[in-house]
């Protein structure tokens, strides 16, 4: 084995963590400010969760067109998406054209991952520690540190009894292998329902020789009627591009889409299913935009939970199977999924839903998995099941702040943030995305975006007052996540159990993690702050 070495100690302005399209963004914006940056990636490439979720079916459920980078007109004018919703091989193509287009891969060091970071009260520094695959570790220190570490980027792997005796091939969604995998002729299992599997099972059934789909909740899917962009659509799109943007930047969820602006009860039962029927034709997320009501209101809400498991209903031939599929939860309460073919897999001969809501999954043996009292031998087992969401890549980092308070103290509750940028206690340390910010609730690049600029304009500022640190005051914090609670509260997503509220991964605390207030309010109150010569700040 090869001996582990301590690296020489280099000095940076700024630490980067994660190649994704938040550090390549930040690093592209630091290297404007001429600062020194130096970022840290764990995978081999860049491109974050599109690097590392390569599962059979892997795509975008926000319009192409939509979930790319704006910052610089000739890059979204020369590049071009050839599919309604992009495909994770080319939104991956896409990452390393931007790596190449702005020459960052020189500032980014791979396959490291930082294992912890703590905070010099005296020097304003943070001193960054860092392990590479080959278990070399280095230290470095930077002034900032900026966490561009994703939302679902830490997978949540379910500690079910006996997984480590299974013989055959076992693979996790957002851990996909970087080689070719090949499914066709064996019996495959999948382990959830979520967006990941919604996404997979159609491909991999037609891969399997049988597919055993193991479902605990079932969940709401809408079709994505993914199609080509043909040439006139792009031409149309590049011609107004700046118009689409600033709609985007409008909207409540940062993405540009046809929002009713009425609740589902100012209109007659009819009018509503039509207005559903509209938007099952087109497709996609704009379907949540029905109407205005339906993530706040119960009889809304109900009325297009109702509308999808009718369709599921009508799609799945089997009136017991059907039943099996029909979700009953709160609608939208879990990021509601796109499919392509999804409900219609269950039609199949191969495909088989293994209903787990009773007792879950026994216990996995060398043959395959035990569940209701029946083993199903299986040659492989996908673990579609998602991610320790928001928080896991944040606390994954031994992070000390000022007199050694670690970060997993302060968030054992559930994090606390202001504005989703900064945490108290815990100087020049930015997260992009964080807990508390729009973040996934938003179209992600357009909110990394934001982050970025508002980060690089509080250090131009910092550097222009001479300023060496900056942390959030209590007040200010206290204030945001009542804040976030409070409209989080009002919502209906609130009342039930998703990744957003942390209810996947045993043990975590239930709190409600992204700001649901609405983009264009949180950007508002950013720039806000920011005028306010960073309002709800204190300095060193
Ligand atoms: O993960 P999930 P995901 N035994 O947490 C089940 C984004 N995304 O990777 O609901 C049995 O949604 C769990 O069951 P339950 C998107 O934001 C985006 O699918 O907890 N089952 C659930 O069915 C999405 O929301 C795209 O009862 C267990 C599943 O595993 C987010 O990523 C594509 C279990 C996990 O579902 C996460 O989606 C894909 C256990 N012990 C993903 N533990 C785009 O289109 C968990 N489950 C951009």
């Amino acid at each position: 084995m090869q001996q582990a070495r301590i690296a020489v100690q280099a000095d940076f302005d700024t630490v980067v963590v994660g190649a994704g399209f938040a550090g390549m963004y930040m690093l592209h914006r630091l290297r404007g400010l001429g600062l020194r940056a130096r970022v840290f990636e764990m995978g081999d490439g860049v491109g974050g969760t599109w690097y590392w979720n390569r599962y059979p079916g892997a795509r975008c459920d926000v319009e192409s067109v939509q979930y790319s980078y704006q910052f610089d007109d000739a890059l979204q004018q020369e590049w071009d998406w050839t599919e309604r919703y992009a495909t994770q091989p080319e939104i991956l193509q896409y990452a390393n054209h931007v790596a190449d287009r702005y020459d960052l891969r020189r500032d980014i060091r791979f396959a490291t991952m930082v294992t912890s970071a703590t905070y010099d009260e005296a020097t304003h520094r943070w001193t960054v520690a860092t392990k590479d695959k080959h278990g070399d570790t280095t230290t470095v220190t930077a002034q900032f540190v900026v966490m561009a570490t994703g939302c679902l980027s830490t997978t949540n792997k379910p500690k079910i009894t006996g997984l480590e005796d299974f013989a055959g091939e076992v693979y996790h969604t957002g851990e996909w292998p970087h080689y070719p995998v090949d499914l066709s002729g064996k019996v495959v299992g999948i382990v959830g329902t979520g967006s990941s599997a919604i996404q997979s099972v159609p491909i991999v059934a037609e891969q399997a020789k049988h597919l055993y789909v193991f479902q605990r909740t079932p969940n709401y899917a809408v079709p994505a009627h993914n199609m080509p962009l043909t040439p006139e659509q792009k031409r149309a799109v590049k011609k107004n591009y700046g118009a689409l943007r600033t709609r985007a930047k409008a909207s409540f969820t940062g993405v540009a889409f046809d929002f009713n602006r009425i609740p589902a009860r100012s209109v007659s039962a009819e009018e509503r299913t039509a207005e559903f029927e509209r938007r099952w034709a087109f497709g996609g997320l704009p379907f949540m935009g029905a109407f205005n009501d339906i993530l706040f209101d119960d009889v809304a809400n109900e009325a297009a939970g109702e509308f999808v498991r009718d369709k599921i209903r009508s799609i799945v031939r089997d009136p017991a199977l059907a039943e099996k599929l029909t979700p009953r939860d709160v609608f939208g309460c879990k990021r509601l999924c796109v499919d392509s073919g999804y409900y219609e897999t269950f039609n199949r001969d191969n495909v088989t839903l293994v209903d787990i809501r009773e007792s879950g999954i026994e216990r996995v043996t060398a043959r395959g998995v035990k569940a209701n009292g029946v083993e199903v031998p299986l040659d492989a087992l996908i673990l579609a099941t998602g991610f320790d969401a928001m928080t896991g890549s944040l606390l994954r980092v031994d992070f000390r702040g000022r007199g050694g308070l670690p970060l997993r103290e302060k968030w054992a509750g559930g994090p606390r943030t202001y504005l989703g940028l900064m945490t108290e206690h815990f100087p020049n340390l930015f997260t992009i995305t964080g807990p508390g910010s729009p973040s996934v609730l938003a179209s992600m690049i357009q909110t990394i975006e934001q982050h970025v600029d508002w980060i690089v304009d509080c250090m131009t500022w910092m550097r222009r007052q001479g300023i060496a640190a900056i942390e959030p005051v209590t007040a200010a914090e206290d204030q945001w996540v009542e804040h976030v609670n409070e409209v989080a509260g009002k919502n209906l997503r609130s009342t039930c159990n998703s990744w957003y509220v942390g209810a996947n991964v045993p043990g975590k605390p239930r709190v409600f993690m992204p700001y649901i207030g609405g983009f264009p309010n949180y950007v508002g109150k950013c720039n806000d702050v920011a005028a306010k010569g960073y309002e709800g700040f204190a300095f060193a």
